[in-house]
């Protein structure tokens, strides 16, 4: 942008008119003058054009950086990270084994230091989760999160003590079905399209805590 007020600038000056000891005429070689600035003028477009190519390029390869950091997997032993903007690096492992919420808890803490059942922050993280299962070509459906309802109705990251700031709740829910659902799953099937959403199979239910599912732990 700097580049171009600069050439925007530079032509004003070799376009606007000079002072009239300096005007020239047709013998001593206004023609030539004139040429030259065209030339120039010409030159200049051409560097923005080129200027303005590098700028896409440089905004595709960004991009495409932006897309490796945030999609970044780590094949060993079925755990996926990625790195988050904040440039956090996160890790998952999914598990099959039904399990209640209690009991997935306490195999994700004895699992790796520091690991949790999963807390989803945000949209990015949600759509890890599911490419995750998609491509560990898990064919399950719900998974234990470390999202609870406290006893005043809020939900909270248990793993973190953070409230719900992102959601993906699917349509209609969370609806305490029966009055008893206090856990957040994360849920890798078509049941529950979310309303007006275009997230591919990414949304939440909530779900009795005694509930047996697989879940997903989160380690740093
Ligand atoms: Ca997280
Ligand atoms: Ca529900």
């Amino acid at each position: 942008m700097l580049f171009r007020w600069f050439c925007l600038l530079l032509c004003v000056a070799l376009c606007h008119p000079q002072p009239t000891t300096n005007h020239c005429t047709r013998d001593d070689g206004c023609d030539r003058q004139t040429a030259l600035i065209e030339q120039a003028l010409a030159m200049l477009q051409t560097m923005d054009g080129r200027l303005e190519s590098m700028d896409r390029r440089l905004t595709t390869v960004e991009q495409r950086m932006e897309k490796t950091k945030e999609s970044e997997a780590d094949h060993t032993n079925g755990t996926r990270c990625r790195w988050s903007k904040d440039g956090r690096r996160s890790c998952y492992k999914v598990f099959v084994q039904r399990k209640t919420w209690s009991e997935a808890r306490a195999y994700c803490q004895a699992l790796y230091d520091g690991a949790d059942l999963v807390s989803i922050e945000t949209h990015a993280e949600d759509l890890f989760l599911v490419y995750m299962t998609q491509e560990l070509q898990i064919n399950y459906d719900h998974f234990h999160t470390s999202g609870r309802k406290d006893a005043g109705g809020a939900w909270i990251w248990l793993a973190t003590g953070e409230p719900f700031g992102y959601t993906g709740w699917a349509s209609g829910e969370p609806n305490n079905y029966k009055g008893n659902e206090d856990a957040c799953a994360f849920v890798n099937n078509d049941l529950y399209k979310p309303t007006g959403d275009k997230r591919r199979n990414v949304y939440w239910n909530d779900v009795p805590n005694i509930d047996r599912h697989g879940f997903i732990c989160e380690f740093h």
